[in-house]
């Protein structure tokens, strides 16, 4: 054991947050814990939803001497707007997100910037569209299926094709609902359509459209940003890696990657390791380069090459407050503009590569598929070229570092759970053992924990403790998300030592199958891979999704793609449980529609919970999963 190898508690991350934010005293930096003390007492309007300023006649405020807008609408209407905006905000982000990646799929030739890593995955998914595969080159299928993913999002006529993963259950629910996704853009530009001047008012409708345009993200667009990142970069498998601020390296030239799109983060990890980037470094007096990563990048090359993980959302300012960050290089999603000013006060270099997030005070390098290469190693060379600017009296790295095996998916779980529960040969392949685990009661159930940190809730705090709570009750926990990188930071996914959390159950499986009781499933969007692997449950065990004890929850989210994200677990039937009101409590009715027993339930055989008290919504989690067992009888 090393000796920063260990569990890590909040209140230790609270005091490193600490001490970075004195650093940042020194050279008058901002910081996100001034900016909420600013902004705080938030607008009431606005936390509730009751604020509409969809055209120029307004704003208008619902208040009880003025329950309608100027248009008439109440407040009803214009929660459900606001709330279907939210989602879709969050559907175009995720997709676009995915879009990029067929783009790049389309991109692949052989010795090209970018290959084909897993060839299987890419046949066996033209193979489910139904394409021809035979005899065809691999980078010749790769374009076809390419512009047939691209059709996913424009197609004038069809529902999505991954949508018939789905168990013929759940299939038919949305059948009768209204709600199989149609075209990803289609879905959008309907929503920005409905919620304009003089459209749709009715919570029902709202709310049906939000489902909709959730599940084509979750099961179009997110899942194609997944599956075929997997195609190009390889589907993750079991690493060890390790995670929390210590993992920046004081005598090393630290580069941080943030944001989502893999095809960036893969390019430079790539050239980071290039001999004459080491040797470049060297001679300015570095030991070598190292690349860390923060939000959603980080989980995908923390689980595709075992990149360690700095933090999640709230996490990316200290990156920078260590003083010991030569680039924060980022893409898209989840970056704070703050980044810019603050990379001023110290030498960090802030580079943006998107046209999609481009912010100021920041070094754009744009960064193309076509011309990866080149853009990938201009960054890398800037980064190391700002090595000798650092400031060694501002090197502040926290010494707090945990261990972490990461790249759990559906494959990978698959595979690592076979023979715990069953031995039998046949079930290779199959969700049985899994299965076999859960009937037989040595693990209750599951819990799928994703989503952000928020200032609203203590940060990581709700992640850790949930988790905590779940893993002694023999719940495994699957993750994705910033709520991944918040169990890393604090050992949960330390296959060695996270099982003193474990009852005996889950520690039995643990045990027998090497794996950390917290399995990282990936980024935002491979929380597509967790409804793949409820779909895989429902089908082996022929019992449908809402029935299984396996539930969704979010205690920390803050973006609108957790929004649409909350909408496809939901619709997929899995019961949702937030920290987080999502600017709908405004309205009884579309509390009704969202929580209650006679709105969506009735469409997709599950609701969401929203419960701030994180203690109490454990104790309702525990409570749903055992009572979901009970009507199974196991
Ligand atoms: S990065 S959406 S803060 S999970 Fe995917 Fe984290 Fe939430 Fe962004």
């Amino acid at each position: 054991m090393k000796d920063w190898d260990r569990l890590i508690t909040v209140e230790e991350m609270e005091a490193a947050t600490a001490s970075l934010l004195e650093n940042g005293k020194k050279v008058g930096a901002d910081s996100w814990q001034q900016r909420v003390k600013n902004q705080t007492p938030h607008c009431g309007f606005g936390e509730a939803g009751t604020c509409c300023r969809i055209c120029s006649m307004g704003p208008c405020r619902i208040t009880p001497k003025s329950p309608r807008g100027i248009c008439g609408c109440d407040v009803h209407g214009i929660v459900g707007r606001n709330f279907l905006r939210f989602t879709v905000g969050g559907t175009a982000s995720h997709s676009d997100h995915g879009r990029e990646i067929m783009h790049t799929l389309y991109e692949t030739k052989e010795n090209g910037n970018y290959t084909i890593k897993d060839p299987e995955k890419l046949i066996r998914i033209a193979k489910e569209w139904e394409m021809e595969t035979e005899g065809k080159d691999i980078y010749e299928l790769a374009h076809e299926v390419a512009v047939k993913g691209l059709m996913e999002y424009g197609k004038p006529f069809g529902t999505q094709l991954f949508a018939k993963r789905a168990p013929e259950h759940t299939q038919q629910l949305w059948e009768n609902a209204g709600i199989t996704p149609r075209a990803i853009d289609r879905e959008v530009a309907e929503a920005m359509h409905m919620t304009h001047m003089g459209c749709s008012s009715l919570p029902e409708a709202l709310v049906h459209q939000a489902l909709r345009a959730g599940l084509s993200d979750g099961w179009g667009g997110s899942m194609m940003g997944t599956e075929f990142s997997d195609v190009l970069f390889g589907t993750p498998k079991p690493i060890d890696t390790t995670a929390n601020l210590g993992v920046m390296e004081k005598d090393m030239v630290n580069i941080v990657v943030h944001g989502h799109d893999p095809s960036l983060s893969e390019m430079v990890v790539h050239y980071a390791n290039d001999p004459e980037m080491i040797a470049l470094a060297k001679s300015l007096g570095a030991k070598g380069i190292n690349v860390c990563g923060v939000c959603c990048t980080a989980n995908e090359v923390a689980m595709r090459h075992g990149i360690p993980m700095a933090g999640n959302f709230l996490s990316q300012e200290n990156v920078v407050l260590t003083g010991a960050c030569e680039a924060i290089v980022v893409d898209i999603q989840c970056i704070f503009p703050a980044l810019g000013p603050l990379s001023k006060c110290f030498h960090t270099k802030f580079i943006t590569t998107s046209h999609i997030a481009r912010m100021p005070d920041s070094e754009f390098i744009e960064f193309s598929a076509e011309s990866a290469a080149e853009n990938a190693k201009a960054i890398v060379k800037t980064a190391v070229e700002n090595f000798k600017n650092r400031t060694p009296e501002l090197v502040n790295i926290p010494d707090i570092k945990a261990n972490a095996r990461v790249g759990y998916s559906v494959e990978a779980i698959v595979k690592v759970l076979d023979g715990v529960a069953n031995s039998q040969v046949d079930t290779f392949g199959t969700t049985k053992p899994l299965l076999e685990c859960v009937t037989s009661g040595v693990l209750r159930g599951a819990v799928a924990m994703v989503g952000c940190n928020n200032p609203k809730i203590r940060p990581d705090y709700a992640h850790i403790e949930l988790m905590k709570k779940f893993l002694k009750n023999d719940i495994i926990v699957i993750v994705s998300g910033c709520s991944a990188q918040a169990a890393a930071k604090a050992g949960l996914m330390d296959p060695v030592l996270a099982k003193e959390y474990c009852g005996a159950g889950l520690k039995r499986v643990c045990e027998l199958a090497g794996i950390p009781p917290v399995l990282h499933m990936g980024s935002c969007v491979d929380i597509s891979r967790m409804l793949i692997l409820a779909a895989e449950l429902s089908k082996d065990s022929g019992i449908p999704i809402s029935q299984l004890p396996v539930l969704g929850c979010a205690p920390e989210w803050m973006s609108e793609k957790a929004v649409s994200i909350g909408n496809y677990v939901v619709a997929t039937g899995l019961d949702t449980f937030l920290g987080v009101d999502p600017y709908v409590k405004g309205s009884s009715e579309m509390g009704e529609w969202l929580t209650g027993e006679n709105g969506i339930k009735k469409w997709v055989e599950a609701n969401y919970t929203v419960e701030t008290d994180i203690e109490k919504m454990g104790d309702l989690m525990i409570e749903r999963i055992e009572a979901k067992r009970a009507a199974l009888g196991i």
